[in-house]
């Protein structure tokens, strides 16, 4: 790593941000991480060109400037560089159990907008489902510009869920997109009935993080593990791979696509 704000590795493992030019040559690069493990898992540009990194991590001491609390477990993290990658700032997101953020977006104003999972109760607030249910649930969550927590809303049922996918709606609300494997917890869309076997879902938030609808999406084929990340596009268009659970996909398997309504 050469020329970022942290050309040192931290140790474990170490998410790492690279710029390059548009012809490909390196522009600087900096390790992102503490003594523990750290993996990065979504990326976003505010309208800015700041830089902001989401992910997971089990160090310490990594935050500086919002949250710092490292509870336990693993904890999200989001980290905003300038476009030169000078540190502007970083948060830890959950609570006391094992939390991951793996995809982020940020809107014309600078909000950030986070989807993961957790098995940490407690955290959530706002005027969204601030009840943990069983298990792991799906999370959608939104940060300030400047990465204080407005509010977070926890997404699933009894067993577990996985947040994959995080969109912006046209009227500035989201949309979260994942795995679940718990039946009878969605609600107004277009499917409530529980397929089996892992089921993807979507589900669509105002700005505020209250849940207009959730829907199942798919049948009863897939199995768990392996489990099937969601990838819920601007247009509302999904697709799903069965996969391991690295993400990676699973041999013999098909994926395929489809389009959730209602919409937005
Ligand atoms: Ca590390
Ligand atoms: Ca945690
Ligand atoms: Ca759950």
């Amino acid at each position: 790593m050469a020329d970022g704000f942290d050309t040192s590795f931290n140790g474990q493992s170490d998410a790492f941000v690279v710029r390059l030019t548009s012809a490909g040559a390196h522009v600087w690069s900096t390790y992102l991480g503490g003594s523990g493990a750290e993996m990065g898992l979504g990326g976003a540009l505010d309208p800015s060109g700041n830089v902001l990194i989401t992910g997971d991590t089990t160090s310490a001491g990594l935050a500086a400037g919002n949250d710092t609390i490292f509870e336990g477990g693993s904890e999200g993290f989001v980290v905003k560089l300038t476009p030169a990658c000078a540190h502007m700032w970083s948060t830890y997101v959950g609570g006391a159990g094992a939390d991951r953020c793996r995809d982020i977006a940020v809107d014309g104003a600078g909000n950030v907008f986070l989807a993961g999972d957790t098995s940490s109760d407690g955290w959530a607030t706002g005027d969204g489902d601030t009840t943990l249910g069983d298990g792991t649930d799906a999370f959608a969550a939104r940060l300030t510009p400047e990465g204080s927590l407005v509010w977070a809303s926890y997404l699933g049922g009894t067993s577990e869920e996985n947040g994959y996918s995080v969109a912006l709606a046209p009227d500035g609300g989201l949309r979260v997109a994942g795995l679940t494997l718990s039946e009878g917890w969605t609600a107004g869309g277009w499917s409530t009935t529980y397929a089996g076997s892992a089921d993807g879902f979507a589900a669509r938030l105002s700005a505020d993080g209250v849940c207009a609808w959730s829907t199942y999406l798919g049948g009863t084929a897939l199995r768990s593990p392996p489990v099937s990340p969601w990838m819920s596009l601007e247009t509302g268009m999904w697709s799903a791979t069965p996969c391991r659970r690295d993400g990676s996909p699973a041999a013999g398997t098909r994926s395929w696509t489809g389009r959730a309504t209602p919409l937005p």
